[in-house]
């Protein structure tokens, strides 16, 4: 059996977490940042290389571009107040996080365009057509979702922005895209099925996951996973961790 420590920092990191206006980012990046090329766009590592592994799938080096992935507070910020004085204060709430509470502070969040010679940095064109769209296609199977719907805007506060994917990993991807969940609406779903007890399951790949939210009522909680388990641990920023179990499927 493995015992595992879990703390308050752990809530607040990891691939899961959720980063809005009413959750803006704790601490700074999860992990380590790659630079994926291009003009010094960074992403935290496994995001790189699901990325750079997607790209490669779809034969999609030339036709599509990285345009932002990591951003410090400080860049954001500027970012934020240059559209404001650029574009008004209604269109930067819309297309612009407020700093501290980008996605783009956590490594996992990257802005895509279909390679042009003039790319808008805010609004860069990523149609649902074409190489973008199979890039989208095959998003949750590497781990990525669009994070900013149409029909989502009342719930992420942010408007439709064909060309943001943020990194949840597998199979968190693939669930909220069958369900037709954003990130937010996961989180809740997630919540109602606490680690141990009543886990959500789901069936993929030929494997199947447990998924449990774990609500930390202390400063520090242990917990005890078997050794022959492979398992993940994310923070949802919400004062929980999210722990993913890869179980055999029995057959
Ligand atoms: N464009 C997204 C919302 C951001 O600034 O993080
Ligand atoms: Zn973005």
């Amino acid at each position: 059996m493995n015992n595992k420590r879990i703390t308050m920092s752990d809530t607040e990191r990891g691939s899961l977490i959720l980063v809005n206006k009413d959750h803006p980012l704790k601490g700074e990046t999860s992990g380590k940042l790659i630079n994926i090329g291009g003009e010094g766009v960074l992403l935290e590592s496994r995001t790189a290389a699901m990325l750079v592994q997607l790209l490669k799938d779809i034969k999609g080096e030339e036709d599509i571009t990285a345009v932002s992935g990591y951003r410090s507070y400080k860049e954001q910020e500027e970012i934020f107040n240059d559209s404001l004085e650029e574009n008004g204060r209604e269109f930067t709430e819309r297309y612009v996080a407020y700093p501290g509470c980008s996605e783009h502070q956590t490594g996992y969040a990257i802005d895509l365009a279909k390679t042009a010679k003039e790319i808008d940095f805010l609004c860069p064109d990523f149609p649902y057509a074409g190489t973008p769209q199979k890039f989208r296609d095959k998003a949750a199977d590497y781990g990525f979702i669009q994070r900013y719907e149409k029909e989502k805007e009342g719930v992420t506060k942010i408007g439709h922005e064909p060309w943001h994917f943020r990194y949840v990993g597998y199979p968190h991807s693939r669930i909220m895209k069958d369900n037709n969940l954003s990130l937010e609406e996961y989180m809740e779903l997630i919540e109602e099925h606490p680690y141990g007890v009543k886990p959500f399951v789901f069936h993929g790949n030929k494997q199947c996951f447990e998924i449990g939210c774990l609500k930390l009522e202390e400063k520090e909680q242990e917990i005890t996973i078997s050794e022959d388990i492979i398992y993940q641990i994310s923070g949802s920023n919400r004062k929980s961790v999210i722990i993913t179990l890869w179980k055999e499927q029995k057959v």
